[in-house]
């Protein structure tokens, strides 16, 4: 587990600076890297920008597909100034493991490609001077790691990977890396929870520092005026009148942590913005601020053209536009954690986010069309480690975003195999665990795949509410017998209601692989027509269910997948392009959810 998470700013004793643009890169299919002295740092490499995925800059498929270890190389300048600063490197996401040297110096190493970390510098620089900084990583899948997959050799000796799941392996400096100087005493966490009493509401808090300094509270409301301060590394801090944070209406504060006698001339200072708000489960309501609300909205990837899966505020900036026109208010990180801007940004639109951890491809028959193996996932040699894995991830997942008011609930699986006795000790142990990592008590849970259903599914005690992914019309009861395909879905929806389901149901996925641009009336599969069709057959079933708390439609957009004869150039149940155009369903569902009341389906 990482000592600190909070996202890098700069006051008057932090400084964040980018490290991000062109580095050196280089393939390392011999393994020749250490041996070559790469770490001390190279420039016969070629130009990489970063944040990005190498993959799609490349023009030969050797390169695109390249599986194994790779460098990145640069060279960065620590000012004179900064010595007697603690010094920090911060990289956002390196996908999937790293090894970080900085001149020449192994810092640290990190597993898991979608989750910060921060490696310590100060010992290992030269101030007044360039430094070089070096990132081996490495992106081969296996059981033993999230997510899971198989690394392959072909006859011809190059390694692939064959992942357990349905998105493109993209690799490498995904997000920005950061220079940090922090202070020597500083803070290093911080935990809020909210209590609301009639206009009135209580933000206690705890903070975690490196030392004794006391610490000062403070927080403001959106026009800085300062509405409560506290003393001590825990306390309560009381707002008269709160502005509450709600879905599509966000309101944030932004508190301020100090440490030192003197707070005009603190030791450190760390600012954030964070949304008063609650949230509830209750039967099979989910409660925001004690109201039950209704989830319109979609399951996403990171994925654009060029860039892949690295962070791109442009393209976030846009799926948030289309979001909102479309009348969504929800989403999920479907399936790892996204780069921290995204939360942030839903905190200031008032989305709610489902925050899932990249603890998907845990069925070895799934994605048949990928190759599955007709093998238990949940027994064999791989499942400590990944365990160790897993939990290590939940835990950074929560540290890192446990005070956006955005996050909703936590996904500690994506369609795990849970027909599989096997997996129930995996479920508890992962389940009991995380019972207390998150201060604010947020529901936590995972999807179910169409093969875990309420009479197969051997952990359905486990979670808070339940995510159905769900696919009649499209994987089977496609074309004309969709209407079998409803059919079917009533039959299942009748079973949850007579089983007396007390958790809400959210539909995580459902969708249709649609080519833009297809047409034909009357419809055949694939064409814009026919993905209408099965959306609004979806929408017929959710409406005559009450416990059906959410719609969640897969996808946002098209996504890279791996290559193979059930896609073509990627997954496309997206609603709208990989460009970010609109489908004919976008205008299905603009009409739909613009007319959804949040508190649809409210006694
Ligand atoms: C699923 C997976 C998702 C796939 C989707 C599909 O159940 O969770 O990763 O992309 O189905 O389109 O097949």
């Amino acid at each position: 587990m990482e000592t600190s998470l909070l996202y890098p700013v700069t006051n008057d004793q932090r400084t964040d600076q980018k490290l991000d643009g062109l580095w050196q890169f280089k393939f390392d299919e011999a393994g020749e890297g250490e041996k070559s002295g790469w770490e001390t740092g190279f420039h016969d490499g070629v130009s990489m920008p970063v944040p990005a995925s190498f993959n799609d800059f490349f023009t030969d498929k050797a390169s695109r597909e390249y599986t194994g270890d790779f460098w990145y190389s640069r060279n960065f300048f620590v000012p004179s100034a900064a010595k007697g600063k603690a010094l920090f490197l911060r990289f956002d996401a390196v996908t999937h493991r790293a090894t970080i040297f900085v001149n020449g110096k192994e810092i640290r190493t990190h597993e898991g490609g979608f989750l910060p970390f921060a490696a310590d510098i100060s010992e290992a620089v030269k101030y007044g001077a360039e430094n070089t900084v070096v990132v081996k990583g490495n992106n081969e899948l296996s059981r033993e790691a999230l997510p899971a997959g198989d690394t392959i050799t072909l006859r011809n000796g190059k390694k692939m990977v064959r992942p357990f799941f349905d998105f493109y392996n993209y690799s490498g400096l995904n997000r920005s890396v950061h220079l940090l100087s922090l202070p020597q005493e500083r803070v290093l966490d911080y935990t809020t929870t909210f209590a609301l009493a009639g206009n009135d509401a209580t933000v206690n808090y705890t903070v975690e520092t490196n030392g004794d300094a006391p610490v000062t509270v403070s927080l403001a409301d959106a026009d800085g005026q300062v509405v409560a301060t506290a003393q001590g590394k825990q306390g309560a801090l009381q707002v008269q009148n709160a502005h509450l944070w709600q879905v599509r209406n966000a309101y944030l504060y932004t508190l301020t942590i100090q440490l030192g006698d003197d707070t005009q001339t603190p030791l450190d200072t760390y600012t954030d913005r964070i949304g008063i708000r609650t949230i509830k489960i209750s039967g099979t309501d989910i409660l925001v601020n004690d109201k039950p609300i209704y989830l319109k909205g979609f399951g996403r990837h990171e994925d654009s053209p060029f860039a892949g899966r690295a962070f791109d505020l442009n393209v976030e900036k846009k799926d948030f536009a289309l979001m909102k026109w479309i009348g969504a208010n929800s989403f999920r990180t479907s399936h790892y954690p996204y780069d921290e801007q995204v939360y942030k940004i839903a905190d200031e639109e008032g989305f709610l986010l489902t925050d899932e951890v990249p603890a998907v491809g845990f069925k070895m028959a799934a994605a048949a069309f990928l190759g599955g193996l007709n093998q238990s996932f949940f027994k064999g040699p791989w499942l400590k480690k990944l365990h160790e894995r897993h939990i290590d991830q939940i835990r950074d997942l929560i540290k890192r975003d446990k005070n956006h008011p955005s996050v909703l609930a936590w996904s500690l699986f994506n369609e795990p195999d849970t027909i599989d006795e096997n997996a129930v000790p995996y479920f508890k142990q992962i389940f009991d665990e995380s019972k207390d990592l998150d201060p604010q008590g947020r529901p936590r849970t995972f999807t179910l795949s169409e093969d875990d259903t309420i009479e197969t599914s051997k952990v359905l005690d486990f979670p808070d509410f339940y995510m159905l992914n769900r696919y009649p019309g499209w994987y089977h009861f496609g074309g004309y017998q969709i209407s079998d395909g409803e059919a079917g879905l009533r039959d299942e929806m009748d079973k949850w209601q007579k089983a007396g389901v007390k958790k809400p149901v959210v539909f995580t996925e459902f969708g249709a692989d649609t080519e833009a641009g297809l047409h034909k009336l009357p419809s055949v599969m694939w064409t814009e027509e026919y993905q209408v069709e099965v959306l609004k057959m979806f929408s017929r079933v959710f409406d005559d269910y009450d416990f059906i708390k959410g719609e969640q439609v897969w996808n946002l957009a098209d996504f890279q997948t791996v290559e193979g004869n059930m896609r073509v150039n990627g997954n496309k149940k997206g609603i709208f392009t990989r460009d970010r155009q609109p489908k004919a369903a976008a205008f299905f569902y603009h009409d739909r959810w613009n007319k959804l009341p949040l508190d649809y389906k409210a006694k």
